[in-house]
This record gives structure tokens, sequence and C-alpha cells, in this order.
């Protein structure tokens, strides 16, 4: 039984430990999985994320990074996420497509409808079945970012504003799309945060009994 799962969020909200929980409950289970990231997931799609998130000497234009997205996205759909999910495998995604609405559409304010085009050029009709996100303020997320140490990468640096409107966006997608958005509060501990995930896996792999 396969179906497509991302996890998505802002900064530091937790998708990595996330994508861990997730990760083990689906081993528990024995259900078969493919996991990938975005941007990257290939070889050729991570060299596009490394282009992404490094600074470079000039500023990079919306369109620039809203089609580098769709690039590294169209090489990691084709290569990846579509030939697991015809094998009836289970995708599990860091981010896919509710993030370019969120960040390029929320943040940089590029209009949806551009998104939408390229959305359905790359990946036709195929949309995730479910999508955990995960919600926190984007000053504890920073913080909690920061606190793991290490460069803040390209749009790391955004400031805050930036990234209270790429919350503002995810949470007006999950209200759009309630059928397949599950919101998780962030802001409760790592253990409470993997039992709610665990919670909503469940409910989901009854639903499709
Ligand atoms: N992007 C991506 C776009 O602009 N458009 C797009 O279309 C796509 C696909 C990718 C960047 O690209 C942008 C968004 C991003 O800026 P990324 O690596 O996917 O980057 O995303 P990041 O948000 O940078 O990932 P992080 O690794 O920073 O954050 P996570 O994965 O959300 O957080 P995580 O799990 O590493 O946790 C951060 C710290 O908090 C702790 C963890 O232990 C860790 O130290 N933590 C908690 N602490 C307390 N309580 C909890 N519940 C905690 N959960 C985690």
């Amino acid at each position: 039984m396969g179906f497509f799962l991302t996890v998505e969020g802002c900064e530091g909200a937790g998708k990595t430990t996330a994508m861990e929980s997730i990760r083990q409950w689906l081993i528990a289970k024995g259900i078969a999985f493919e996991q990938t990231r975005e941007p990257g997931g290939t070889l050729l799609a991570e060299q596009i994320r490394e282009l992404l998130l490094a600074k470079h000497q000039e500023s990079v234009a919306d369109t620039t990074e809203l089609l580098l997205m769709f690039a590294a996205r169209s090489q990691n759909f084709h290569e990846k996420i579509k030939p697991a999910l015809a094998q009836d495998k289970v995708v599990l995604s860091d981010r896919f497509t509710d993030a370019t609405y969120a960040y390029q559409g929320g943040g940089r304010g590029v209009d949806c409808s551009r998104i939408e085009i390229l959305e359905q050029l790359v990946q036709g009709d195929c949309r995730p079945d479910l999508t955990l996100l995960m919600d926190l303020e984007p000053e504890l997320g920073l913080a909690r970012a920061r606190g793991r140490g290490g460069e803040l990468d390209r749009i790391e640096q955004e400031d805050i504003d930036f990234f209270k409107r790429v919350r503002a966006a995810y949470l007006a997608r999950a209200e759009q799309f309630p059928e397949r958005y599950r919101v998780v509060d962030a802001s409760q501990s790592i253990e409470s945060v993997r039992v709610r995930i665990e919670t909503i896996l469940a409910e989901y792999l009854e639903s499709c009994l």
C-alpha cells in the first residue's frame, strides 16, 4: 500500500526529528518506504540544493530561486518519487511543493498562479496524500536551529518577518487542504511530538484499510 507522506514546517521546527520518528515507525510496521528530501534527494538535485542554499556575490532573483526549486523537484520526482509510488512503496519526503507555496509564495511574495503552473508541469496531478505540518513560532524555530551550531544558509539568514509570512502561508494551506494536512504543535517536547505523530500515522493507516 503506497502513499506519499510529506513533512513541512519553518526552520528548526523539528522536521528532521519527525522524519526519524516516522522512519522508525515504518520500519517497526514492516512498511517498505523510500525516503527523500527537498530540495535534493538525488545526486543532481542535491547539487541544485547546494546552489540554492549557498551565499552568492549577486542577489538571487525570486524567479531564479523558484525555477531552481522546481528543477531539483523535477529530478527528484522523476528519478525517485514517481518510481517508488509506482512500486506501491510509501514515499517519505522532508518538504515538497507545499514548501514552495510557503517560502517562495508566502515568504518572497511570488504569485501562487506561477507556482501552480510549475507544479502541474513537474508533477502532473500527483500530490501528497498526507502532510504533517510541524508548526512553531518562527522565533523558537530559529533559536533551535541556531542552537545546533554551524553557519546559517542563505535562506536561514532571512529576517523574522519572512519566516512569519512562511508560517502564515503554511497555516493557510493547512486550512485549504484539511483532508491531507495534520498540524502538529511542535512547541511540545520531543516525546509528545513523537506520540502525536505516531497517532496521526496510525489513524491514517486505519483509514486506508
Ligand atoms: N525551501 C525548500 C524553499 O524555500 N522552497 C522549497 O520549495 C523547498 C523544498 C531547506 C531550505 O530550503 C527552503 C526551506 C529551507 O530554508 P531544510 O534543510 O529542509 O532546508 O530545512 P531546515 O528548516 O533548514 O531544516 P532544519 O534542519 O534547520 O530544521 P528541522 O529539520 O525542522 O529541525 P530539527 O529536527 O533539525 O530540529 C532543530 C533542533 O531542535 C531540536 C533538535 O534536536 C535540533 O537540535 N528539536 C527540539 N527541541 C525541543 N523540542 C522539540 N520538540 C524539538 N524538536 C527538535
